[in-house]
C-alpha cells in the first residue's frame, strides 16, 4: 500500500502545485477526521484549501465540484468510490482517498485513487477512509505522524476495534498517546462507573441500564468504589464486574457481546474514550455542524465548547426520542415491528434510535425494526435487526422498493445500507402505499423461513 501512496503523492504534489485545493469528505466520523487530516497537512504545506463535507456524491454534486476544474485540484476521501459512473470524461485528473467497494472497470486514466480493494493483499491493507488519509500526510512527511491520533478516531468511527489489520495495526503502532485496554465494552470508559452503568444501552444490562439505584446494588456487590472508571479498574475488579454483568445478562450470555478493546486516548490534554469522541463527531457533522467537527478535530479550544453543547442536546434528544419510541403505537407482526414516528421524533436521530432499540433485551433475537420519520416532505426510513443473526435488510427493503416503484414510478425511492442496517428515503405522500408494501414483504419473508 505503501508504494501506491508514494507514488499518488508525487502526483498529488506535482499536480497542485501553485494551484488551490478542494477537499471534498463524507459526513460521518471517518470522513470528518479525514477531511481534518488533509486540512492538517496542507496547511502545514502553506496551501490553500477548501472543504465541503456531503452525506453523499449526487450526480449534481459531483457536476458542480468538476467546475471548480482547472483552478482547482479535487481531492475525494472517505468516499468517491462508488460514483466512478460520475467520472467517465474527466478533462483534468481527481484524487481519491477510500476504503469503499469499486468497480475496477470504471477506472481510468484521469482518477487517480489510493484503495486497498486495488491492492493486491486487501485484506492486510484493509483501512478506512482517516487511515488511508493518514498514510497519504506520512508520506509527505513524518512530521505528521501525530496525526494518526485523528487515523485512529476514524476507524473506532468505522468499528474496526476488534478487527486489526495490519496496516491499521502499524497506524496504531504510530499512536503514542493511545492506550488499549481489553475489558468490558460499557461506555464511555473515563467516566464514574455508576454513571456508565446507568446509562449503558449497548450492552443492555438489566435492571441496571436507566436504573439508578440498580446500577448502585451491582457495584456493592463487586467491592467496586462507585466513581471508579472503568479505566482505573484492576484486572480482578474488571473480571468481577464482567461477571455481575453476565449474570444479569443470563439470558443474553454471550461473552463477545461485552467484551472488547477499549481505545483511550489523550484529546485536548485529556484522557478520552476514543467511542466517545467518535460518537460526538458524528453527532455535530449529521446536526449539520460539519465545520464544528472539524474544528474540533484540530483541537480548537471554542470548537470543543460549541462541539460538547451539541453533544449534550443531542443526548437529551436520544433520551427522550427512546421514551417516546417506548411509548408510541406500533404496527407489529410476525418477526418484525415498525415505528411509525412521523413529526414526534427527528429523522436525524430514527437510526440511531432504532441502534439502541436493537441492542435492549424488549424484542427477541433476530425482530425487524423498521423506524420512519419525517423529514419536511420526505420521510426516513431505517431499518436493524436485533442481535446479531437474521434477514438482510437491504434485500428487504430492496424488494419492498421495486413492487412501491411499480405502484408509484414517480417516487425517488432508493436504498442504501448493508445486511444488518439500511434505510431509505420516501415522499411522505406515499406513506400508507409504501407501510402497505412494507408489511407485505416482511410477512412473505417470514414464511419463506
Ligand atoms: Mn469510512
Amino acid at each position: 500500500m505503501l508504494k501506491e501512496i508514494d507514488v499518488f503523492v508525487k502526483e498529488f504534489l506535482e499536480f497542485s502545485k501553485n494551484k488551490s485545493i478542494r477537499i471534498i469528505s463524507h459526513h460521518d466520523t471517518d470522513g470528518i477526521t479525514s477531511a481534518a487530516i488533509l486540512a492538517k497537512t496542507f496547511k502545514r504545506l502553506d496551501k490553500k484549501f477548501t472543504i465541503q463535507i456531503v452525506k453523499g456524491l449526487e450526480e449534481n454534486t459531483i457536476a458542480e465540484e468538476l467546475k471548480r476544474q482547472p483552478k482547482e485540484v479535487l481531492i475525494f476521501s472517505d468516499l468517491a468510490s462508488g460514483s466512478l459512473d460520475y467520472f467517465q470524461n474527466l478533462s483534468e485528473p481527481i484524487f481519491i482517498l477510500d476504503h469503499h467497494e469499486i468497480d475496477k472497470s470504471k477506472l481510468n486514466d484521469k482518477i487517480k485513487i489510493v484503495n486497498h480493494h486495488l491492492l493486491d493483499s486487501p485484506k492486510n491493507n484493509e483501512t478506512t477512509g482517516a487511515g488511508t488519509c493518514y498514510l497519504f500526510s506520512k508520506a509527505i512527511s513524518q512530521n505528521n505522524q501525530d496525526l494518526s491520533s485523528l487515523a485512529i478516531i476514524g476507524m473506532i468511527g468505522d468499528r474496526h476495534e476488534s478487527n486489526i489489520s495490519k496496516i491499521n495495526q502499524q497506524i496504531v503502532n504510530d499512536t503514542h498517546n493511545l492506550k488499549i485496554k481489553k475489558g468490558l465494552v460499557l461506555y464511555p470508559a473515563t467516566r464514574p462507573l455508576r454513571r456508565a452503568l446507568e446509562w449503558s444501552t449497548s450492552p443492555y444490562i438489566p435492571g441496571v441500564t436507566g436504573n439508578g439505584p440498580g446500577a448502585m446494588e451491582l457495584l456493592r456487590e463487586t467491592g467496586i468504589q462507585y466513581d471508579k472508571s472503568l479505566l482505573d479498574l484492576s484486572e480482578d475488579e474488571m473480571s468481577k464486574l464482567v461477571t455481575a454483568v453476565m449474570i444479569r445478562r443470563a439470558q443474553h450470555n454471550k461473552v463477545e457481546d461485552i467484551l472488547g478493546n477499549l481505545y483511550i486516548l489523550k484529546f485536548f490534554n485529556t484522557k478520552e474514550d476514543v467511542r466517545e469522541i467518535s460518537t460526538l463527531i458524528n453527532a455535530c457533522s449529521r446536526l449539520g455542524h460539519s465545520d464544528i467537527a472539524i474544528s474540533y478535530c484540530l483541537e480548537n479550544e471554542k470548537a470543543k465548547k460549541q462541539a460538547l453543547d451539541i453533544y449534550t442536546k443531542y443526548k437529551q434528544e436520544l433520551v427522550s426520542g427512546l421514551k417516546v419510541a417506548e411509548k408510541m403505537d406500533k404496527i407489529q407482526g410476525n418477526g418484525f415491528v415498525i415505528l411509525n414516528a412521523k413529526d414526534q421524533i427527528k429523522d436525524t436521530i430514527i437510526g440511531t434510535l432504532c441502534s439502541m432499540l436493537s441492542s435492549s433485551p424488549t424484542y427477541t433475537e433476530g425482530t425487524v425494526l423498521i423506524g420512519m420519520a419525517y423529514n419536511e416532505d420526505k420521510i426516513k426510513i431505517s431499518a436493524r435487526i436485533v442481535g446479531h443473526e437474521g434477514r438482510n435488510l437491504k434485500e428487504i427493503l430492496e424488494k419492498t422498493v421495486i413492487t412501491f416503484k411499480n405502484k408509484n414510478p414517480e417516487s425517488i425511492a432508493e436504498v442504501g445500507g448493508h445486511n444488518f442496517a439500511a434505510g431509505c428515503l420516501i415522499e411522505k405522500e406515499k406513506e400508507s402505499s409504501f407501510i402497505h408494501v412494507l408489511k407485505k414483504e416482511l410477512e412473505i419473508e417470514v414464511v419463506k423461513i
